[in-house]
């Protein structure tokens, strides 16, 4: 039973009233601010117009004092209680923000110190037939934190590394400060006979053709003596078809079945085939009497992750059914500031969204939180394989103090216990660049402190894992592997040269050293980059205007303003600067900001990307930083708050795509035709190489045969300059690849940077059609760079955006709302980047 009735919370200060008076169930709390719960206080305030919404502006510094309250949440109920031997009755918390202090019926029934857990209580005795109250006191997080040892390095705030709590909540440098605290994980009253379920562990020991064998343990509790204790284990088919069924006894309160699946159904990423998903039932049957029962989907499937080739050289990379993967992704960070109110349907969209551009990865970044059940059970549904790391990012742990490491073990426990049935859970991983970030700055003398937290990714996590899954890899840390931690030739890497002006390579015990000049931070260094996996590597773009508009308060949305700044959590904004100086040009309005820094993010990923792909002989995954956003800013995502895509998710849509034509060029160089295939079949056909100048005359054609191996990279050929431009000038053309005889996206390739194009302007023909929820435009003249059709709303779909048009050249994209509700088409914008008539409204 979810206890989804109304919630009330109330503020108060510390010491200012008893806890028992507040804890009573006679309390009169007419008076309190009703709340949802799954939620937060935030939210409850924002909802109740009690405070200004935190987003827009400088407003989020007004709900500060927040922070400093005592604050209480409390619900009534009605329960039918079942009296008797045998009867359990337990309250569990799946999630409490975060020091909370529970009563039911006045007695206080416990205390919790972790956000990323559930927490359950027994209740049996106290829990009454009839009316019955819960009461919950959440305390203020300074009084936990603030007599406890500082460390050296916590990122963003010394407060983090005694608190189990998302990290991200005290601010990133893509988000802002919101310590939220309250029930943000729903609440239920589980009643138990006999004996429950205590975890059903399901996985795929080996899939071959013809069958797969898969093996489910289970565990029991038991809440009397003397029980003849069986359990009914079945497949299922997605129609509901039984495939297997066993009985098996439970001994010693666990059982252990192998079943062996013929003519499996087997689940794969969307990329590479189906879905695949059964769903395993188990009953649990005590002295005759069923008593519990579970029931999920479940994907039949390997994954390994191959740190050897076949040649014995180092590798990274996953294996999915014996089929090596090119891992195309992103990394998650939480989808709102306000984690326990946000709707499921925004994880369906954004996964969605990951799906739409071509990804088969999320890492589910330290950061932020282990995800809701719906985020697994959507990348399960879907195909979308998950890299999950554990809780800790950037700074130093306790490790020394017993109640912590018990803490952080029961949290470990928890989350493997609660992830390790989902098929998309391609890996476990320790950390977020700690073992990176914790050499660098002691060699740059800012930690003279041992490596505070070490235990954790090196001792007690394995232990866990060892015990409670063994199916699936771990990884320490990201980056990990090789000296240093970020080294191109072993495991993982994160790409910072490009943006952070990180400078490479470096050894352990190197004192680290940045570049902030174009050509420290530019992303051409990408190509520089051989890493075997790329895990994290991005740019800023700027969000959508209507993003920034709704948010941004009057007469501050242009380029340099203080609340546009505001936006931006980074550190040394002049970096983008000198990405876009490098690239575009430095934007001298706001619509050239947006404009300039989402194409520089679109092409340099592109750029980056294409080049990782062709080498995927060595290298075997890239995860772009960052999918998503968790407030209106400014950040290296590719969606933004509002679920409004960058231009970079439209260009995704192509550098990921299974079937890839690309040309590996620099200025004055060969260009290099090739042809990546991340699918299993193999394809014969043709690539026409054409250049345009930009109003649209052909100056060169020529096809290349395309013998295109299966899971593979090849060049096709290699053409000068010279040859291609015919005696015209680099600056004046552009190139296209175009399958000829098979079927793979076109690719745009321009010779040379943006800002040294010579582009006329051009004229754009918008037919804009509402019945049909479309526009069809048409460049005039000239060639259209950054085609941009922008509506005033959020959450809405184009089926493409931000392209290239061809004078001549027509193209229609359907707009729709992804409910299905029809979209208001009267304030559509459509512009492109030399466009004869500049929108460069403020
Ligand atoms: C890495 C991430 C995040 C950060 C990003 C951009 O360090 O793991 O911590 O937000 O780069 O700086």
């Amino acid at each position: 039973m979810e206890l989804t009735g109304v919630w009330r919370i109330q503020h108060f200060d510390v010491g200012q009233k008893r806890p028992m008076e507040v804890a009573s169930a006679y309390l009169d709390d007419r008076f309190w601010i009703t709340a949802q719960v799954p939620g937060d206080v935030h939210s409850a305030l924002i909802e109740r117009n009690i405070i200004e919404n935190p987003y827009f502006g400088h407003n989020d510094a007004k709900s500060l004092w927040i922070e400093q309250k005592e604050w209480w949440y409390r619900t009534q109920f009605d329960f039918v209680k079942q009296e008797g031997s045998g009867h359990k009755h337990e309250l569990v918390f799946e999630g409490l923000d975060t020091f909370a202090t529970i009563y039911v019926n006045g007695l206080e029934i416990g205390t919790t110190d972790n956000m990323l857990m559930a927490h359950t209580f027994d209740v049996t005795k106290i829990v009454n037939n009839g009316k019955n109250s819960i009461a919950v006191k959440f305390d203020p997080l300074y009084l936990h934190n603030r007599d406890k040892e500082q460390f050296q390095w916590s990122s963003y705030t010394k407060e983090r590394p005694w608190l189990r709590k998302a990290a991200m909540n005290f601010g990133w440098d893509w988000g802002p400060r919101m310590v939220t605290v309250g029930i943000w994980g729903k609440v239920r009253l589980e009643s138990h006979r006999m004996a429950k379920l205590e975890s059903v562990f399901a996985h795929t020991v080996s899939v071959d053709e013809s069958e797969a064998v898969i093996n489910i343990d289970l565990q029991v509790t038991s809440f009397a003596k003397d029980q003849d204790l069986v359990c009914e284990v079945k497949l299922l088919s997605k129609d509901g078809l039984i495939i297997e069924s066993e009985q098996l006894p439970i001994d010693n309160l666990t059982g252990s079945v192998e079943m062996v699946v013929l003519s499996p159904q087997l689940w794969w990423t969307h990329d590479l085939g189906e879905p695949y998903l059964y769903e395993i039932e188990v009953t649990l049957i005590a002295n005759d009497e069923q008593v519990d029962t579970y029931r999920k989907p479940f994907g039949i499937r390997t994954i390994e992750l191959q740190l050897k080739d076949a040649q014995d050289q180092h590798s990274f990379a996953f294996v999915i059914n014996g089929v090596k993967l090119f891992a195309k992704g992103s990394n998650w960070i939480p989808a709102d500031n306000f984690i326990g109110a946000i709707p499921d349907q925004r994880y369906r969209d954004l996964i969605a969204l990951s799906v739409d551009s071509n990804m088969n990865m999320l890492r589910v970044w330290a950061g932020g939180i282990y995800e809701k059940d719906v985020f697994y059970e959507e990348c399960d549904r879907r195909g979308v394989l998950v890299w999950q790391d554990f809780a800790f990012a950037n700074a130093l742990f306790p490790e020394f103090n017993r109640n912590f490491m018990n803490n952080v073990r029961d949290e470990v426990v928890y989350a493997v216990k609660r992830l390790r049935n989902y098929a998309s859970l391609a890996l476990w991983c320790g950390n977020n660049e700690i073992d990176w970030l914790y050499d660098m700055k002691s060699a740059a003398g800012d930690i003279t402190s041992p490596f505070y937290g070490e235990k954790i990714y090196h001792e007690l996590i394995p232990e866990v894992l060892e015990q409670f899954d063994t199916s699936r890899a771990y990884w320490p840390s990201s980056p990990y592997g090789g000296n240093d931690a970020n080294d191109p030739d072993v495991g993982d890497r994160h790409n910072w040269q490009v943006w952070h002006g990180s400078v490479y390579p470096r050894k352990f015990g190197d004192v680290p050293l940045l570049d902030y000049s174009i050509e420290g931070v530019t992303f051409k260094n990408y190509k520089k980059d051989f890493t075997l996996f790329s895990s994290e590597f991005g740019m800023h773009a700027s969000a959508n205007r209507y993003t920034l508009e709704k948010n941004i308060p009057a007469g501050q949305f242009y380029w340099g303003s203080v609340e546009m700044a505001y936006r931006n959590k980074d550190t040394n904004h002049q970096k983008g600067i000198l990405l876009m100086e490098g690239y575009t040009g430095i934007p001298q309005n706001i619509e050239e900001y947006m404009n300039f820094s989402m194409l520089t993010q679109a092409e340099g990923l592109k750029y980056g990307i294409e080049h990782y792909r062709r080498n995927k002989q060595r290298i075997s995954g890239s995860l772009v930083w960052q999918h998503n956003d968790s407030w209106p800013g400014t950040s290296w995502s590719l969606i933004d708050y509002e679920l409004l895509p960058k231009a970079s998710f439209y260009y995704a849509k192509k550098f990921y795509h299974p079937l890839l034509l690309s040309i590996d060029h620099e200025p004055g160089q060969s260009l290099d035709v090739w042809v990546v295939n991340d699918r299993v079949e193999s394809y014969r056909g043709e690539v026409k190489l054409t250049v345009y100048d930009f109003t649209g005359n052909e100056i060169y054609t020529t096809l290349l045969a395309a013998e295109v191996p299966s899971n593979g990279a090849i060049k096709l050929g290699s053409l000068t300059e010279a040859e291609v431009l015919q005696g015209r000038a680099a600056e004046e053309v552009v190139v296209r690849l175009t399958a000829v005889g098979w079927e793979a996206p076109d690719n745009l390739y321009y010779l040379r940077d943006q800002k040294d194009l010579r582009m006329p302007a051009t004229a754009l023909q918008v037919e804009v059609d509402a019945d049909e929820q479309s526009v069809t435009i048409t460049a005039q003249g000239s060639l259209a760079r950054m085609v941009k059709l922008d509506l005033p709303q959020g959450n809405i779909r184009f089926s493409d955006n931000f392209f290239d048009l061809l004078p001549g050249e027509q193209a229609t994209v359907r707009i729709s709302d992804p409910l299905g509700k029809k979209v208001a088409l009267a304030e559509l914008r459509v512009s492109a980047l030399n466009d004869v008539f500049p929108d460069t409204a403020e």
